[in-house]
């Protein structure tokens, strides 16, 4: 979880001044009872209305809390922010608990095209063999899936690397 606090505080410095407005109007919509602490209802009243799924996990809110007072304070919500909007809400698809660090992801799943789902799972289901999943899968921690990602786009044909770094330069 560190990791990302630190990304999250990093991405937080480099917002241009009226997004760092709109982080703390949407803390203060979000503390309804108005005491500087999302607490677990008010975050899950916010996150159900916002993302219907992944975020309604209570393990994302412990890992938020990094003090363990059962409350958000604003440095703790950012890092909130930052994983909506970068979609690192990674849950692992056995146990259902948020993925903090390192996580494994089938890479059969996630190199073939986008109809077929991601399957990602924590360390710990992994190493344990707590999972059920198609025969033959190949686990890949994610560090190592980001730099095949790579060199898989490096081996595609030109074509499609320049629609690649089109929808890069998009993005
Ligand atoms: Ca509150
Ligand atoms: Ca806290
Ligand atoms: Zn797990
Ligand atoms: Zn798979």
């Amino acid at each position: 979880m560190e990791e990302i606090r630190r990304a999250a505080g990093a991405i937080y410095q480099h917002l241009p001044e009226k997004d760092k407005n709109l982080a703390s109007k949407t803390f203060k919509a979000m503390d309804k009872n108005k005491d500087g602490q999302i607490s677990l209802r008010e975050y899950m009243k916010y996150v159900k209305k916002k993302k219907p799924t992944d975020f309604t996990h209570e393990s994302i809110f412990s890992a938020l809390d990094k003090d363990g007072n059962g409350g958000l304070d604003f440095e703790e919500a950012i890092v909130l922010h930052y994983i909506m909007q970068s979609g690192r809400a990674i849950i692992c698809m056995s146990c259902k608990t948020f993925m903090a660090g390192a996580y494994f992801c089938c890479s059969q799943c996630f190199f073939t095209d986008a109809s077929v789902s991601t399957y990602e799972i924590c360390c710990d289901c992994y190493g344990g063999k707590r999972f059920t999943h198609h025969g033959g899968a190949t686990f890949c921690d994610n560090y190592t899936l980001l730099r095949q990602s790579r060199s898989a786009i490096q081996e595609a044909p030109v074509t499609v690397r320049i629609v690649q770094s089109v929808i890069e330069a998009v993005d």
